[in-house]
């Protein structure tokens, strides 16, 4: 697990960016590997009151020299996007997002939030006692305070208590945050994007809204939850006329395959998620899509979540098979708590068919009278 770290819990910060009138972003404070990583105490902020320990201590993985390892990193913060790498060590990369892919090899592994990647290294790099530093390290795209993790890995023979005094490759960052070149990552088991049975294009956005707060937007619209309400029962009733745009729904239909055309015209990269299926991801790159390119037509790389680079384009597709109602939103938490996310509709004449357990409806249930003794401080979009 690699991750961006706040010292604060997750609702003081979504108080500080919810109140009025911001207009920053919310910094984290560290970077872990496996939840741990160093931390300079002198660095602490004046009204941060978390016990600090200098000396921490990083986390420790062991290798037998001559084997093959494999690795599957998650990156499981908030909001930055991770560039990983062994010292001396080339991982060969073979699944994106559980998708397994033709082999390839790279000496740094990028890693937006949410996105996961398999490799394969093979511990060959020195002697029985060697030891070298595993890193994960914030891209400068990703705004953070400190922006170094490291963790040890020990060769067979290796003295757990010196840590290692290796050298990091030489990496230069574009600082795009974009994943990998499409051309490099196609699935093992190849599938040809079909033709679209329908194009959508989604804009990336931000407003000051009437109470003057910061918000992002999505074709326009910056969506909102209502916890009372939610949209997959209102579905399976035939009802979803009684949401307003601000629900962010998208009923497709019947449509067998939606192509999504993302244009994000600000600087800001985002690590774009959809749940309940796995995208084509057909263009990526600088500027506006220019409307017909695709990479890899006949095999492109399926995954759940891809990087947008700020001032780029993202092009996705996903074919409908999985019937419901679908998040698709920004992994960064503080933008999707910012109203950057819709709700795809699959199939809708079927989703009146869903059998939903009766837990669910249990669960709402309970949940009517609790609020309806109690009021809920919906904070944010609620998602
Ligand atoms: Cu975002």
């Amino acid at each position: 697990m690699v991750s961006d770290w706040w010292h604060k819990d997750y609702h003081s910060v979504i108080d500080e960016i919810m109140a009025p009138g911001f207009r920053g972003q919310t910094i984290s404070d560290n970077n872990l590997i496996q939840g741990k990583m160093m931390f300079n105490c002198s660095m602490v902020a004046r009204d941060d009151k978390t016990p600090c320990h200098n000396h921490a201590g990083v986390a420790k993985f062991r290798f037998q020299k001559g084997k093959t390892h494999r690795l599957r990193f998650i990156n499981t913060g908030s909001q930055g996007t991770e560039r990983i790498s062994i010292d001396g060590h080339t991982m060969t990369v073979i699944a994106n997002d559980l998708t397994p892919i033709i082999p390839y090899d790279t000496k740094v592994i990028i890693l937006g939030t949410g996105q996961r990647v398999d490799v394969v290294v093979k511990a060959d790099a020195g002697r029985l006692d060697s030891a070298f530093w595993l890193r994960a390290t914030l891209s400068p795209c990703s705004v953070a305070k400190q922006h170094f993790a490291q963790a040890a890995i020990f060769y067979d023979d290796a003295d757990e208590n010196e840590l290692p005094d290796s050298k990091a490759w030489p990496d230069e960052d574009p600082n795009t945050c974009a994943n990998d070149e499409l051309y490099l990552t196609q699935p093992l088991y190849p599938i040809q994007v079909p033709e679209p049975s329908f194009t959508q294009e989604m804009d990336i956005g931000v407003i000051i809204n009437e109470t003057d707060h910061f918000l992002w937007t999505f074709d326009g619209e910056s969506p909102r939850v209502d916890y009372n309400h939610p949209t997959l029962l209102a579905a399976k009733e035939g009802n979803l006329t009684c949401f307003g745009s601000e629900a962010g729904i998208y009923d497709y239909g019947s449509n067998s395959s939606i192509r999504i055309n993302i244009w994000n015209p600000l600087i800001a990269p985002h690590p774009m998620h959809a749940h309940g299926v796995e995208m084509y991801v057909l263009s990526q790159g600088p500027g506006k899509w220019d409307g017909s390119t695709i990479t890899n037509p006949n095999n492109p790389l399926r995954r759940d979540v891809h990087m947008v680079q700020g001032g780029g384009h993202l092009v996705v597709q996903i074919d409908t098979w999985n019937t419901g109602l679908w998040a698709f939103h920004c992994h960064i938490a503080w933008h999707a708590a910012q109203g950057f996310f819709t709700q795809f509709l699959f199939n809708s004449h079927e989703v009146t068919e869903l059998d939903i357990p009766d837990s669910i409806y249990q669960t709402c249930r309970e949940w009517d009278a609790f609020t309806s003794r109690t009021v809920v401080d919906q904070i944010d979009s609620g998602i």
